[in-house]
């Protein structure tokens, strides 16, 4: 695999945005613009678990989606935040791998009390005139959690509120050499671990070209629909990511030769 470094870019103006990015479907980290929140200095875990550490959570047996996607760890859990806190910042993760508190929306109508306080402590950007299908997420992990490469039909901004994480993402024409399979109608994901990748099971991987970020609390990373991505946690970490499904991402959807080449393979 070869890799570029993601651009980055200080506070761009909404025509900046659209115009070099949105409309030349270009990756691009945010920066100047999240610093400000208070979840930048006010979300650690210390203080999230002082806040919520009664709230019972959904979260995965595994912090490494391979498992969950190609393994057999699919279960989801429940547990408090206070002791999933605990569990990460104990837990010697260079031989066991704890749970992973991921993917949890905040605007589902169970986490709405929560919400309606956590949403004074961060304001993405309206760099989108529309705004429908819009949806919050929170991500917790502990140093070395994983996702898989994947994609998602929806633009992408992902903040990172606390430590270190990195992104590798993939222009979507790259499907070829990341062997994706269907995983359900929405989701299709890689068996490739682009840090372990086993080149004699998956060797085109060895052409694939990516783009890669270090994210640094306060950044924004922006994902195009429809881009590869993948995420590994340097140390523990709390992201943030709002998804934005427009028309114009279903109109691509519909003819993008990714989708109907997936759609013959299904
Ligand atoms: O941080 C992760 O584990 C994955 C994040 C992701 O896939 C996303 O923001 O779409």
């Amino acid at each position: 695999m070869q890799f570029k470094p993601i651009e980055r870019i200080d506070k761009p103006s909404l025509e900046q945005f659209q115009n070099e990015f949105v409309v030349q479907d270009k990756p691009v980290v945010i920066s100047g613009v999240a610093n400000d929140w208070p979840a930048c200095s006010l979300w650690k875990p210390d203080t999230l678990k002082s806040m919520f550490g009664d709230v019972r959570v959904p979260v995965r047996q595994s912090d490494n989606e391979l498992d969950v996607f190609f393994g057999k760890s699919t279960a989801v859990t429940e547990i408090s935040i206070a002791d999933y806190i605990d569990s990460i910042e104990s837990l010697n993760t260079d031989s066991q791998r704890p749970l992973y508190l991921g993917n949890l929306s905040l605007t589902s109508p169970l986490a709405k009390e929560y919400f309606d306080q956590l949403k004074l402590h961060f304001d993405f950007p309206k760099y989108f005139t529309e705004n429908s299908g819009c949806d919050i997420r929170i991500w917790m992990g502990a140093a070395n959690q994983k996702s898989t490469i994947h994609n998602d039909p929806y633009h992408n901004f992902n903040a990172q509120i606390f430590g270190e994480k990195l992104f590798l993402l993939f222009p979507p024409e790259e499907q070829e050499k990341l062997y994706v399979k269907k995983w359900d109608d929405e989701l299709w994901t890689s068996p490739v671990d682009p840090q372990q990748p086993n080149l004699e099971i998956f060797p085109l991987f060895s052409q694939a070209h990516a783009l890669k970020a270090s994210l640094q609390p306060g950044d924004i990373l922006f994902i195009p629909a429809f881009w590869w991505h993948q995420a590994l946690s340097i140390t523990t970490t709390i992201n943030i990511n709002m998804w934005l499904y427009t028309e114009a991402i279903c109109k691509v959807w519909e003819q993008h030769p990714a989708f109907t080449r997936n759609l013959s393979k299904a």
